[in-house]
């Protein structure tokens, strides 16, 4: 370690709140899906941002469209109207299929945004006595930071000590669709989801389990929320991991790769009529559907699609994926996911993954590990075969010594 990293890291230290552990790598600059540290040292970039990422650092065209769009105009408040904003509800409607869309900021935002509408949706449309609403949530879920949030999640670093929390939630475990039946009464008002568990380990459901997931919320009348955040954009091999279920959500909810790692963008996407409850003043933001924000998320979507990002996702994700099982480790427990969302997961004796995301990181690829004995891999969508092969070169020597 340089005296300039060692220099940045004490600085942190000492003036940060230790609210993270990361790697001691310090970046300083990324194109595509290479990161380099501020001494020069070139990475494989396995994280994405958390899939923020996806169409690669510093893609020259959302560059492009953010230095134009600063130049011009960044924020009015949505007390006025701009000129990017109807475009960017045209673009990503006629993308994702959606008849609404209720830009924010963070992830989080979009969450509580949703949690908002369903539940006045409850009540104004479906009839729920008032303050009864319930949303069904699943264990082990991620969907973000906030209050509201981590009074759901079943996570005690998330929770622990933040309380008291809002009532409200019933959880069931992911994947279990008897659970999920069992759960619903005449006060449930949405089903809050994640496509795969991300933070719980890219969890994949059973075939078929969001087909019944979706019947049970359409004859019960409850509104199904897909939280995209993570899976969405292209991530999964599909734009949207509903795709691999074969249905759609009445909420969609995207962040993240939204603005291609620029700047938090966030959105709520309704099929339904849920965000028809909201009237002027019962919500907003200062920044959310600004103009630099729209001008940014209309480039990014644009070459998710144009540079084909998203079927390069599906492929390399399936090079990846077939690369990893071929790896003879007997620490290797399990390799899964769907498209550029993969997890390694290892044996709990082979003493966590984080020691072997260290060495990942000595050979120049940067993963990350969660719930102790995974290896998420995640590189940008526009990774290309040589440099899945190279990573795996790696994979394999670390996980074989
Ligand atoms: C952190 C994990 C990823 C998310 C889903 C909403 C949000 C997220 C499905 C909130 C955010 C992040 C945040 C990041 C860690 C991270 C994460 F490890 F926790 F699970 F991505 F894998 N829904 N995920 O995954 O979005 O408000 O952050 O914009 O450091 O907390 P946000």
């Amino acid at each position: 370690m340089t005296s300039t990293t060692e220099r940045l890291i004490e600085m942190e230290h000492r003036l940060g709140a230790h609210n993270y552990k990361p790697l001691d790598v310090v970046l300083s600059r990324g194109e595509g899906v290479h990161v380099w540290d501020v001494d020069g040292n070139r990475y494989l970039d396995c994280l994405s941002a958390y899939s923020a990422v996806n169409q690669g650092h510093c893609h020259p065209k959302i560059l492009a469209a953010m230095v134009e769009q600063a130049q011009k105009l960044t924020l009015t408040s949505r007390a006025f109207r701009n000129d990017q904003l109807a475009h960017f509800y045209e673009e990503i409607a006629a993308l994702t299929g959606s008849h609404k869309v209720l830009p924010m900021n963070s992830g989080a935002e979009a969450v509580e945004t949703a949690i908002k509408a369903v539940r006045k949706w409850g009540y104004e449309v479906k009839g729920v006595e008032r303050d009864k609403a319930e949303i069904i949530v699943c264990n082990d879920n991620f969907h973000g930071r906030t209050m509201g949030i981590v009074g759901f999640s079943t996570d005690p670093d998330a929770r622990e000590g933040f309380g008291p929390f809002a009532p409200g939630f019933r959880h069931v475990p992911f994947g279990d669709i008897d659970a999920f039946r069992a759960a619903i009464n005449e006060n449930t008002v949405a089903f809050l989801v994640e496509p795969i568990q991300g933070e719980a380990g890219v969890l994949i459901p059973p075939a078929g389990y969001f087909a019944s997931v979706r019947e049970l919320c359409t004859s019960h009348g409850i509104t199904l929320i897909l939280d995209e955040i993570q899976t969405g954009l292209g991530r999964t091999g599909r734009l949207l991991a509903e795709e691999h279920e074969g249905i759609e959500a009445d909420v969609t909810l995207v962040g993240k790769a939204l603005s291609g790692g620029f700047y938090p963008v966030s959105a709520v996407l309704s099929n339904s009529e849920v965000l028809g409850v909201l009237k002027p003043g019962q919500h907003g933001s200062t920044f959310g559907g600004n103009p630099l924000a729209c001008a940014i998320a209309r480039a990014a979507l644009r070459v998710l699609t144009e540079e084909d990002m998203i079927a390069n996702s599906a492929r390399m994700g399936e090079r990846f994926q077939k690369g990893l099982g071929e790896i003879r480790s007997n620490i290797v427990k399990e390799v899964r996911g769907r498209g550029l969302m993969l997890a390694v997961e290892l044996d709990p004796a082979a003493g966590g993954a984080r020691k072997y995301c260290e060495a990942l990181k000595e050979r120049g690829i940067l993963a990350k590990d969660t719930h102790g004995h995974t290896i998420r891999i995640a590189p940008p969508l526009v990774i290309t075969a040589d440099q899945v092969d190279w990573a795996l070169e790696h994979f394999e020597a670390v996980l074989r010594d």
